[in-house]
């Protein structure tokens, strides 16, 4: 942790010690919720300006990159300086429609979408355009397609095909993904959404396949009961069709609001399926009734702050490579503001990698750092997400926090 600049250190150690408190985190916690959906004036972080400053002391600019173009570049750069091989950044604005606005009746009386709500969905591509030329070549654009609003949602939850007007928006945000030198990646949802969510993210990428590393990657989350077999379903479908398969892997940040039956029964087992998917994509290893076919051209992004599902993966994919045996790329990523100490682990293996090797046959995944960027009132949802991530992982927390700790006393004393 010897890389992070000495205000960051001071205040990732007071805020990261302040989440493992219960006495704190309570009130806290209830206080983000009341800002996250509160419709007051008052209560609006863009409004209020002594409360935008207070959070913007406090959590937002832990978690958060910025507010515009200048502030997010200027938080892209520390990163990178600290030594991040890249960044992924998503826009956290989600629109909410006013649902009289929503439809509107034509001639012949059948309700159609109104003039609104295309409206809604251009909007959202051009802020991720907007949030995409933030970013540069090697970085990924993280894409949260419920933010097109009811156009997109509505079909998602029917299991309907992508609409039209949506297609075009991803073929223009894709394309210009693709130039750029950049990737991108569809964020999971709430499994109302997603069994619609993955079919068009199967769409998306049998469409944008180009090249042998895959443009586009869909999430899988592993803390689903169906989670392998979903897995097993991309898998096939990409080795039969041809096309390469991205897979960012998560645990799943929803167990407070999903069913619970469809989410593993125990902690252990949300662990032994992360880590059964990671090990499938390294080992390469084709569903048992599909085995004649070649397993397709993919790669693996492993999102998690676990310290042991990173290692056992990364120790899967260095061995392989060693052993010769084929693998697929492998990159790992954390996000901004929470579990640096495994996230400057990561960065350091790989600098210390590449002065023995070259970049071309290095075994050690690059490090990324994952952050949201929009006003302080827009980025309330994410920052009650974190929150609520941190209370779940108060001894992770609590080993952060020792790690800062005993790098500020490193800084003191040295
Ligand atoms: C870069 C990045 C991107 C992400 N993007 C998304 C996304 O698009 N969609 C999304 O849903 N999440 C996303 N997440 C969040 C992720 O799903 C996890 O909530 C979070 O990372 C914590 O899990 P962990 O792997 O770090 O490990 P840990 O902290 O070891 O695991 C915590 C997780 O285990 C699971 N769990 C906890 N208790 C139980 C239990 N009793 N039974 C079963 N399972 C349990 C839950 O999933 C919980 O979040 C992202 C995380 C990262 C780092
Ligand atoms: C989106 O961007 C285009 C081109 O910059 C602009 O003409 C259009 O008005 C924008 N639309 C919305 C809804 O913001
Ligand atoms: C790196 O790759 C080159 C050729 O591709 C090979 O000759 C060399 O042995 C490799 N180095 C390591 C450390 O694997
Ligand atoms: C279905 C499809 O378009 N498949 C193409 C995917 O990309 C490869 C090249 O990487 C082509 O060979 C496939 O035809």
């Amino acid at each position: 942790m010897g890389r992070l600049p000495t205000k960051i250190l001071l205040r990732s150690l007071i805020l990261t010690s302040l989440m493992t408190s219960k006495v704190f985190l309570k009130p806290a916690l209830a206080l983000l919720n009341v800002l996250s959906t509160s419709s007051s004036p008052l209560l609006n972080a863009d409004r209020n300006t002594i409360l935008n400053k207070l959070l913007r002391w406090t959590v937002y600019n832990h978690f958060c990159a910025g507010t515009n173009r200048q502030e997010v570049s200027k938080t892209v750069a520390q990163i990178k300086g600290i030594g991040y091989q890249g960044v992924i950044l998503g826009y956290s604005r989600e629109i909410v429609l006013d649902p009289n606005e929503k439809l509107t009746r034509d001639e012949s009386g059948t309700s159609t979408y109104s003039d609104k709500c295309y409206e809604t969905v251009e909007e959202w591509k051009n802020g991720t355009l907007e949030t995409l030329r933030m970013v540069e070549a090697g970085d990924f654009l993280a894409v949260k397609l419920t933010g097109a609003g009811p156009i997109a949602v509505d079909a998602m939850v029917a299991k309907r095909p992508m609409p039209e007007v949506l297609v075009k928006a991803m073929d223009e945000i894709c394309s210009m993904t693709d130039q750029q030198g950049s990737r991108l990646w569809l964020d999971a949802e709430q499994q109302v959404l997603q069994t619609g969510l993955d079919n068009w993210a199967i769409e998306i990428m049998r469409r944008h396949n180009k090249t042998e590393t895959p443009l586009v990657y869909n999430t899988i989350q592993g803390y689903l009961k169906a989670s392998k077999a979903n897995l097993d379903n991309h898998i096939r479908l990409a080795a039969q069709e041809g096309w390469s398969l991205g897979i960012k892997l998560v645990r799943g940040a929803y167990i407070e609001h999903e069913t619970r039956s469809l989410i593993h029964d125990a902690k252990e087992e949300t662990d032994e399926s992360y880590d059964l998917i990671a090990d499938t994509m390294l080992c390469r290893r084709m569903p048992e009734d599909l085995k004649q076919l070649k397993f397709p051209n993919a790669a693996l992004f492993l999102a998690t702050h676990n310290a042991p599902s990173a290692a056992k993966a990364i120790a899967t994919h260095q061995d392989r490579l060693l052993a010769h045996k084929p693998t697929v790329l492998l990159e790992c990523g954390q996000i901004q503001g929470m579990a640096d100490e495994l996230s400057c682990e990561l960065v350091q293996n790989y600098e210390r990698a590449m002065e023995v090797s070259s970049a071309a046959n290095i075994s050690v995944p690059k490090a990324f750092k994952c952050m949201a960027w929009g006003s302080v009132a827009e980025c309330m949802q994410y920052l009650h997400r974190r929150a609520i991530e941190n209370k779940g992982a108060v001894e992770r927390t609590q080993h952060m926090v020792n790690a800062l700790r005993q790098e500020l006393w490193r800084r003191i004393i040295g």
